[in-house]
């Protein structure tokens, strides 16, 4: 997978290089781009913002920096024979992502994340963009961050690891929270009793019947107890 970035902060990007995504990106299975917006700046300030028309606080960023970024990374795309690239920009008054979203995202072949900054990028940012490529505008949630870095961050570390060889053992992607619709159960390594604290003897019992209902019903508990919305109706 081609992921491109465009952002006032490309510094903020220089986690990528570590953990599991920089080994995918060494073992060339994940290809990154990160594009200064200022670079596409029109004045020697490197001006990307200005004030909203209509009034309001805050600062706008310019159509005309965005416009340039996203035709020259749209024409590298072209150049690499990826027809259709998603473009994503992250922002309070998206789409929630979620685990499905990640695992959509997880089979394109590039995505594009475009990070606004201050109130937001000029809505023909995305209106223009939705002519060329397939937007999808996503929040991380019912909070505010300053801008799309930290919001990119999450999502390219919640879709790079679905990515087939991104992470060593594709069994622990099936048993974890949200792959099944509910939160993960509980687990426990040696020793078994630590503290005063001992492990559940089911966990004990060899008895991989027993095992997975105990662990099944823990998913259920927990779920009800802290994220009911997350059940159907029924449960
Ligand atoms: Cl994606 N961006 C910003 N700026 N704030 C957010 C968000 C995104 N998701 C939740 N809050």
């Amino acid at each position: 997978m081609r992921i491109d970035i465009v952002t006032i902060f490309p510094e903020f990007f220089s986690v990528l290089d570590v953990s599991l995504l920089g080994k995918a990106r060494q073992a060339g299975r994940i290809g990154l781009g990160v594009h200064d917006l200022r670079d596409y700046a029109y004045d020697r300030h490197r001006t990307v913002d200005d004030t909203p028309y209509g009034g309001g606080a805050g600062m706008v960023m310019r159509p005309e920096p965005w416009g340039d970024a996203v035709d020259s990374i749209l024409y590298a795309s072209e150049a690499r024979g990826v027809t259709e690239p998603v473009i994503i920009f992250p922002s309070p008054a998206g789409e929630l992502f979620t685990q499905a979203m990640a695992q959509e995202f997880a089979t394109e072949r590039q995505l594009i994340f475009g990070c606004g900054r201050y109130e937001g990028i000029d809505q023909r940012v995305v209106d223009y963009a939705s002519t060329r490529a397939r937007v999808r505008l996503v929040s991380m949630g019912d909070y505010v961050l300053n801008g799309g870095e930290i919001a990119t961050m999450a999502m390219i570390e919640a879709i790079g690891r679905l990515i087939p060889g991104v992470v060593g053992n594709p069994a622990s992607l099936v048993e974890e929270s949200h792959s099944d619709g509910l939160l993960e159960y509980p687990s426990y390594t040696k020793p078994a009793a630590w503290r005063g604290l001992e492990v559940p003897p089911v966990l004990l019992s060899g008895n991989h019947g027993a095992i997975a209902a105990w662990r099944r019903e823990q998913q259920l508990e927990r779920t009800r107890r802290v994220r009911p919305d997350l059940l159907p109706p029924a449960v």
